[in-house]
């Protein structure tokens, strides 16, 4: 597989010659400036495409083009901002950028409630504790009924942790769930707004009514509009898992297990509508067993994260080492240099090690972590081509 990295662009603190210093080919990034839903001209992916390639790397994937929250649910500009997305589709195909990343979680993408969770070794890993996530939807949201999501044992450990619990503890949990982890994913929460909870709240409410079926109906309504743009100029879609792969907060999430996955490649039966096998994000649901969905699923995976976790049965999960855990990166690695040796790869999320702390890395992107995992990658994959 190609050896990619998740770079934010000029200013990501982590610059272009250093990738190439510790073995990067291809660069994985998105036009962030651009707010969600605009076109992305072509002029300014050449610009991008040309800054990468003069540091002798190319510019390998797209993650994300942002679908814009109005195409999930539904809403009445949809038919607009999906015009929109087949512009910035075509531009990139112009320019040649041909793998798109881009996901279809309503309101919240990824999710944790712990950035730095300590290891007795002095490093820390993202953390995602239920019971804290519990107390986020139950107290802070104040969701309506949304204690009904819980049993009876989780919601006495959360009014447990309601008498404990500090204000710091409180915004800490509001800054980590819906702002520190989403703007710069080109999330609906950024840095700076003013009344976060309220932002997210009024979001949560346009998709009252939406069910699992009605998602479904509105991703297979947006991919068969854009296909014939990824016929064109053969682009290859890559959806990313949900993260984590369940319910949440009352929406559905629809990218969760073999079951949803085979809904979705059937739905829009393209090759160019694939996967990003993101084995951090499955591997944190006890349902799945994620060589067995890399096995299934590989013919239509055009791009690769490498992550693992450990997930225990109340519900929590912890970014584990990139040789342990659920994940089981040796035997992904196995399958995928056999089935898929030419799909870019990106060791995804990293310890927070060394002197990462406090280099205000976005969460999981730290540098020393993840170079640790690019090495760890490398050496699996030199042994599986022997
Ligand atoms: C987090 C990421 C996700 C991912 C998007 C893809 O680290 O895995 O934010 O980039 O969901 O659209």
């Amino acid at each position: 597989m190609e050896k990619t990295w998740r770079w934010f662009g000029k200013n990501d603190k982590i610059t272009l010659p250093m990738l190439r210093q510790i073995g990067v080919e291809g660069i994985v990034t998105a036009l962030h400036s651009i707010p969600n839903g605009e076109v992305w001209p072509l002029d300014a992916i050449k610009d991008m495409k040309e800054f990468i390639e003069l540091h002798g790397l190319r510019w390998s994937v797209v993650e994300s083009l942002p679908v814009s929250e109005s195409i999930k649910y539904g809403g009445p500009d949809r038919d607009q901002l999906i015009e929109n997305y087949k512009i910035s589709l075509a531009n990139l195909g112009k320019a040649g950028i041909k793998t798109v990343c881009y996901n279809f979680m309503p309101v919240i993408d990824w999710i944790r409630t712990d950035l730095e969770h300590p290891w007795e070794d002095g490093t820390s890993s993202l953390y995602f504790d239920k019971i804290r996530f519990a107390y986020f939807d139950c107290y802070i949201l104040k969701r309506p009924n949304a204690e009904k999501d819980y049993t009876a044992d989780e919601m006495a450990k959360v009014h447990e942790l309601d008498k404990v619990i500090t204000e710091k503890e409180k915004d800490d949990l509001i800054d980590t769930i819906i702002v520190k982890t989403q703007g710069f994913v080109n999330g609906n929460i950024k840095e700076g707004d003013l009344n976060p909870v309220s932002i997210f709240n009024g979001l949560l409410k346009k998709y009252d009514g939406i069910n699992k079926d009605a998602l479904r109906e509105n991703l297979r309504y947006f991919l068969s509009a854009i296909m014939p743009v990824c016929n064109e100029y053969h682009i290859n879609m890559c959806i990313h898992p949900d993260d984590p792969p369940y319910a949440v907060l009352g929406l559905p999430r629809i990218i969760t297990s073999g079951e949803d996955i085979q809904w979705f490649l059937d739905a829009v039966d393209n090759p160019h509508n694939g996967l990003t096998f993101c084995a951090g994000s499955l591997s944190a649901g006890l349902h799945n067993d994620v060589p067995e969905l890399a096995r299934r699923f590989a013919h239509r995976t055009h791009f690769v994260h490498l992550r693992s976790t450990e997930a225990t049965p109340d519900g929590n999960f912890i970014e584990a080492s990139h040789l342990e855990g659920r994940g089981h990166l040796i035997k992904l690695i196995r399958i995928f240099e056999k089935e898929r040796p030419d799909v870019p790869m990106r060791v995804d999320h990293g310890r927070l090690m060394l002197d990462d702390k406090d280099k205000g890395y976005n969460p999981g992107y730290s540098f020393h972590g993840r170079m640790l995992a690019l090495a760890q990658v490398e050496g699996m994959m030199a042994v599986v081509r022997g």
